[in-house]
């Protein structure tokens, strides 16, 4: 098995921090996306999209998709469970991870993409020209990040994870997602104390510097 990688980049750092937490580890490979290494011909056999984070299995079948990487790590690898532990808790589970994945990941990304210089003319990932900034996304973004903060905190006034009693690929995707908008600026809103105090706690976890 093979991970086909990049450290500055948020989704392979998703990838990364979920192995931690399972105490996983996979032979890895950079690609540096900001030298453009994503475009080459070889890791396009890899990854059609020019995208990553991919993970290649020994049958040479690629995996490309963070969230799909994860659920296959944890088939192979079930303990501690990141995608919940029952029926209820993987429903819910499922349900914060794609709110935050719809209504927090692509907002900061629209704020990341559409601002800094270095996405100029590639204001989506995996294509190399031709998609041009949208300035007013980066205000729209920090707009929807703000809400789901909003959202965010209320959930973690009374629980202590994102998903409710335990840590989950939820928590990994919204810390990941802060961590990313800080690109753009972005604060956590300092009325959200609740995500506060739990971004404290996740950032203390040894995977958070994975
Ligand atoms: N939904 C995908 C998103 C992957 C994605 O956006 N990857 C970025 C790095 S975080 C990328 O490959 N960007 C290439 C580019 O900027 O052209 C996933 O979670 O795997």
């Amino acid at each position: 098995m093979k991970l086909y990688d990049f450290s500055l980049a948020p989704n392979p750092r998703r990838v990364r921090m979920f192995l931690a937490e399972k105490g996983v580890s996979i032979p890895s490979v950079q690609i540096n996306t900001r030298e453009r290494e994503q475009f080459s011909e070889d890791f396009k056999r890899v990854s059609p999209r020019c995208i990553v984070p991919v993970l290649e299995l020994d049958d040479g079948t690629c995996i490309a998709e963070s969230v799909s990487i994860c659920r296959y790590i944890e088939e192979i690898h079930p303990e501690p469970k990141l995608f919940g532990r029952d029926a209820k808790e993987k429903a819910i589970v499922d349900m914060w991870n794609r709110h935050a994945e719809t209504d927090c990941y692509g907002a900061a990304a629209e704020m990341v993409r559409n601002g800094a210089p270095m996405f100029s003319d590639r204001g989506l990932p995996g294509q190399p020209s031709g998609v041009p900034q949208i300035p007013e996304l980066v205000e729209r973004g920090r707009r929807t990040v703000d809400r789901f903060m909003r959202y965010l905190d209320q959930q973690l006034a009374n629980n202590p994870f994102v998903a409710g009693d335990v840590f989950s690929m939820a928590d990994i995707t919204v810390f990941i997602t802060i961590d990313f908008s800080q690109r753009a600026n972005y604060q956590v809103p300092a009325d959200c104390k609740n995500v506060q105090r739990w971004r404290d706690e996740v950032a203390s976890r040894p995977s958070a510097s994975a």
